[in-house]
């Protein structure tokens, strides 16, 4: 399979994907928080945050991983997008981090579908261009020197964030 044919773009919840593991666009307690990180706490139940307290936290484009819990998937991967402040204090790194840790992450525990939120494009503020981009720029480097994840789905939760995404996806 190329490796277009394994990215897709979806518009909607990550809460609702049945896959083998979602992206918490988190905060570095890793104790939870508003966006899309409240969203994946609430459907998770309160197992998630309580097996997320063992974890010590989490560097800005570092990721760890726990279970799904009451979510439909086997596994949460948790990473924290930078803040965006201006693009000079080494966002666009550690955004691209945050995509590439993630990858290594679902590789190593054999995951063979991943979804994405758009980390950091909402309460961090991150430039949706600008994200978006490195998004995909990490996305077709990691895939295509490695099997697995079989295939990565960038979930859009609203128009902007999906158009972001579309002129992207490689044809
Ligand atoms: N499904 C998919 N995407 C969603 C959902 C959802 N259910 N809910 C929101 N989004 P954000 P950040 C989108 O703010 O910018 C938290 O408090 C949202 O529209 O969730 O990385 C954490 O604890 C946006 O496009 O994450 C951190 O403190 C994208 O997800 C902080 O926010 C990311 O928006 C992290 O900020």
């Amino acid at each position: 399979m190329s490796v277009a044919d394994r990215i897709e773009l979806r518009r909607g919840d990550i809460t609702k994907l049945v896959v083998d593991a979602i992206v918490n666009a988190a905060n570095s307690s890793l104790l939870g928080g508003g966006g899309v990180d409240g969203a994946i706490h609430r459907a998770a139940g309160p197992g998630l945050a309580l097996e997320c307290r063992m974890l010590n936290g989490c560097k800005t484009g570092q990721a760890k991983i726990t279970g799904g819990h009451k979510l439909q998937v086997k596994h949460v991967i948790h990473t924290v997008g930078p803040v965006w402040n201006g693009g000079n204090h080494g966002e666009p790194a550690l955004l691209a981090a945050c995509y590439a840790n993630s990858f290594r992450l679902a590789a190593e525990h054999g995951l063979r579908t991943i979804a994405f939120p758009a980390i950091s494009c909402g309460i961090y503020r991150y430039p949706i261009e600008q994200a978006t981009e490195i998004a995909m720029a990490e996305t077709l480097k990691f895939l295509s020197v490695n099997d697995l994840p079989e295939k990565v789905t960038f979930v859009a939760f609203s128009d902007e964030i999906f158009q972001a995404y579309s002129t992207r996806l490689p044809a």
